[in-house]
């Protein structure tokens, strides 16, 4: 299901929870996060980190991808 930044959405990305960062990253709203949208928020990442971040190696990170990769420190946490 398409996600559409709502109000809502932005009210809870100012709780600034790491979990959040799938979303913030997700620009274009597919709930998949590929390495030139990360980059754009993660200018320092390299595709090296990416590759480690996505497990299934599908070439894109789910938000769980994300999630565990935040949290295991492969990627640092971010805010918008
Ligand atoms: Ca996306
Ligand atoms: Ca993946």
């Amino acid at each position: 299901m398409k996600q559409i930044i709502t109000h809502a959405t932005a009210i809870t990305f100012f709780a600034t929870l790491p979990a959040f960062a799938g979303h913030v990253a997700d620009t274009n709203g597919d709930e998949v996060i590929t390495f030139s949208e990360l980059q754009a928020v993660l200018p320092d990442l390299t595709e090296e980190v990416f590759i480690q971040a996505d497990t299934d190696n599908n070439g894109l990170l789910s938000e769980q991808e994300m999630l565990n990769a935040v949290d295991t420190g492969i990627i640092p946490p971010f805010e918008s």
